[in-house]
This record gives structure tokens, sequence and C-alpha cells, in this order.
């Protein structure tokens, strides 16, 4: 995600950091470098305008603190802006207090309506411990209501379908009661997709959204189609009263463009993200956290949720036990390195952390990841358990089994005896004292 934009827009924070003093030929230049690396990501050009004449605007009337240098406080009106532009915070969903939530799913077809229902669900069962249910409510294409239900299965969250009627108001009204019936408080419908916005669509979806009596309407975009999201986003909006977008297929090679206009676009704040096909793959919407990354500032939060998330609860307890009692091998590296990677891409892992810009493509093998697997793998279980056992014709072994070379073997099994001894200098110095020298 953003990839390219990141490395410009980096780039020009860069170079001011290293200054000391700021003229107006850099900021002239910086601006200038700004607006070429917006337009590459494919950035609405009237967004892109508007965005620069702030940062100009900003940068010449503002007055230069004395606690910092002007680089850094040109900096620091760039990500205002753009965390400005990206939306505000209220990422959250506008839940009703009195009653069930009903948020229906709207948008052309393909862009990933019923599997962000599904996330979404997903999200308000394990995330806010809700009770949600979905309705089937894409009458137009006979298969959808299986690819809901089968979702729904999934992830155990009820769906209500009737395939029996083509009749919407009455599927919403059944769905309705069914969700009272089964004390739901949230209810998600997923509805019809069409290649274009035409008014027979539209009068559909209004019914919907009358009848369900909608607290949000998110309209779903796919990310990757940049601009043409945007335009009909933005034509979308004009005709139902969306209250959110979620954009789809962030994890594509999708430039950020879409992202970077449709909140300017369309006035209507970015909810949440997909990116990925699996149910996991989704993400509240934090346009501060988004635009650190994208500015090469770092995001530890999201770093430290998203590590969080993925790591296997239990596995990790057990391997925190294991350290404790210096008892852990090298099957267990061997799973801590695969809950690793499970965390996504390495590169991007590490572009999220303070300064894992400058990491990036350098100390970052993600190859190497794979070649101690294999040799890890090539290993006999009691080689793993007692790595001390193994001897110049084990590794030899080991390394012909694994496709590797004998180096590599030692390298690794070097390089996790140092990681066994500064395991034993920590549990013996206690955690705090051990980072602290
Ligand atoms: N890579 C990726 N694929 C996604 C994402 N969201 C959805 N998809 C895929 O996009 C395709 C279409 O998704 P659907 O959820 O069926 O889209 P839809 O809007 O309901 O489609 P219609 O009901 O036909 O209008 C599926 O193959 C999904 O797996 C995402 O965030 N990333
Ligand atoms: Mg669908």
């Amino acid at each position: 995600m953003f990839n390219q934009l990141q490395d410009r827009l980096s780039n020009v924070v860069k170079t001011l950091r290293g200054q000391g003093k700021i003229s107006e030929k850099n900021v002239k230049d910086a601006i200038r470098d700004v607006r070429r690396a917006l337009l590459e990501a494919d950035v609405n050009l009237m967004v892109v305008r508007s965005f620069i004449d702030k940062v100009q605007k900003k940068a010449v009337g503002e007055k230069v603190l004395k606690s910092i240098s002007p680089g850094q406080q040109f900096i620091k009106i760039i990500y205002d802006e753009m965390v400005s532009f990206l939306g505000s915070d209220d990422n959250e969903i506008n839940y009703n207090n009195s009653g069930i939530t009903v948020i229906t799913m709207v948008g052309l077809q393909g862009v990933g309506k019923t599997t962000s229902c599904a996330k979404l669900a997903s999200f308000l069962k394990n995330k806010k411990q809700k009770n949600p249910i979905m309705i089937a409510a894409d009458i137009q294409r006979p298969a959808a209501i299986e690819q809901l239900e089968t979702l729904g299965k999934n992830i155990n969250i009820p769906v209500f379908s009737n395939k029996k009627t083509k009749d919407i108001k009455r599927i919403i009204n059944e769905g309705i009661a069914k969700a009272k019936e089964s004390n739901s408080d949230s209810i998600i419908i997923d509805t019809a997709g069409r290649l274009h916005i035409d008014d027979a669509l539209m009068n559909e979806l209004k019914e919907v959204v009358e009848i369900s009596n909608s607290n949000e309407i998110f309209y779903v975009a796919d990310g990757m189609t940049g601009q043409d999201a945007v335009n009909s986003s933005k034509l979308f909006s004009e005709k139902i009263n969306i209250s959110g977008i979620i954009l789809t297929k962030m994890d594509g090679d999708s430039k950020g463009g879409a992202a970077l206009s449709i909140k300017e676009v369309t006035g209507k704040p970015i909810k949440f993200i997909g990116t990925g096909e699996k149910i996991s793959a989704f993400e509240l919407f934090y346009p501060d956290r988004i635009v650190k990354r994208i500015l090469g500032m770092g995001d530890v939060v999201g770093l430290v949720e998203k590590a969080e998330e993925v790591f296997d609860k239990e596995l990790s307890e057990e391997f925190n036990q294991k350290l404790l009692k210096n008892k852990f091998t090298l099957k267990d590296f061997q799973n801590q390195l695969r809950q690793f990677k499970k965390m996504g891409s390495v590169s991007d892992i590490i572009g999220m952390m303070p300064g894992g810009n400058k990491l990036k493509g350098l100390s970052v093998d993600e190859k190497k990841l794979v070649w101690i697997d294999a040799i890890i793998n090539s290993m006999t279980k009691e080689e793993r358990l007692n790595p001390e056992i193994i001897n110049g014709s084990r590794r030899q072994r080991i390394a012909l089994g694994s496709g590797r070379n004998v180096q590599e073997v030692n390298q690794l099994l070097k390089q996790f005896d140092q990681m066994k001894n500064m395991i034993k200098k920590m549990n013996k110095k206690g955690i705090n004292k051990f980072l602290l020298t």
C-alpha cells in the first residue's frame, strides 16, 4: 500500500529534516516535489491543488517556532493537512443506542460488498462484543445469497434469507423480525451491485435504506480502480445519503490515490479498509496513522495492534513460559518465525516502525526466513530439542536436506545459541533492566 508515494514523500521529508535553516527556495522545491508525488500516486487533481494551496499558505504565514527546526515545522504542516484531508478520526460506527443498529452496504458490482459484510460482522462480533446478524438482500444474483450464507457459516454469524421472494421490502422486514427474535443488536444488509449507477438500482437501495431505517450506509469502493472509485462514489453520494466509505482491495497495487482523494471529493469519511480476501484482512481507518506511515514517521500503535492480533495467544504464552524457564528449543524458534511471517510481509512491518524506512531492503531478508524454516524442517525431532548433538556429519545431512550450505546451517545454530544466551541474561536481570543496559 502506498509504496511509491511513501518513497517519494519520505525523501522530501528526509531532505527537509537535514536542513538547519530553511529558505524560501527549499520550501518551493519541497512543495513542488510533494505535488509531483501526489499526482503520480493518482490523487485527484482538484484535491492536489487544494492541498498544495493550503500547505503553501500555512508555510508562508507561519512563524518559525524556536524549539523545532523550520524543516520539522514544514513536515508538521504537511502532516496536519494530509490528516485533515483524509478525514477526521471519526471512524467509529454510529450505533443505535435505543435499539438495533442497522448497517447497509451499497456499491457497484464486484467491489467487495458481500465480503465486507462478513468482515464487518466479524469485527462487530469479535472486537465490539456485538451479536450481529446479516440479511441477504441481493435479489439480483441467485448465487449472492449462498455466498453470504457460506461466509456466515465460516464465521459463525447467522444470515437471514428468503429465497422464495423477490420482494425486497418483505425480505428486510422479515430479517428485522428475525433479528429481534434472536436478540441481535446489529444488522448488516448486503445489497445488489450493478455495473453502472442506474435508477432501478438507486430506487431499490433507497427502499432498503428507508424500510430498514439504516443508521449507517457504507459505500463500498474498490481501491484498486483509483479515480474511477472516487468518481462513482461522488455520483452515488449525490443520490443516496451515504454515511461512510469502505475502501477495499488496498492490498493490491493501488497507488493510494483513491484513499487520498475520496474524503475530500465526497465529504464522507473512510471508515474501514479491506486489505485482502481473508475475513481478518479488514482494518479501521486511522488517517493519522496512515499519514505517519506515508511520511515515514512510523506507526508504532498500528504495529503493536497488528502483532497482538495475529500472534496466537496460546503459543505466545507457552513461548513466554519457556523463555522464563530458559527451555525454548529450535522448534519454538521456528514457531515464532512462522507467527512473525503471518503478520504480513516483513518489509511492511519494518516500514511501520519508526526509522523503519531506513531499514527497508537493508536488513530484512525475507528469503532468509524461508531458508531458516527449511533448515529447521530438515532436522530430526531430537536435534530440534537438543541442538548440542548436531555434529559435523549431522550438519552436512541437514544442509543437504534443506538445499542450503553448511555455513548457513552453522550460522543459524550460532544465532540460535546467541539468542539463548541473550535470553539467559535477560532472565537473570529481569526484562526491564536488560532493555535499559
Ligand atoms: N484482494 C482483495 N480482494 C477482495 C477484497 N475484498 C473483496 N475482495 C474480492 O473481490 C471479489 C468480489 O467480492 P464480493 O464481496 O463478492 O463483491 P460484491 O461487491 O459483493 O459483488 P457483487 O455482489 O457481484 O456486486 C471477491 O473475489 C473477493 O474475494 C480485498 O480487500 N482485497
Ligand atoms: Mg455481493
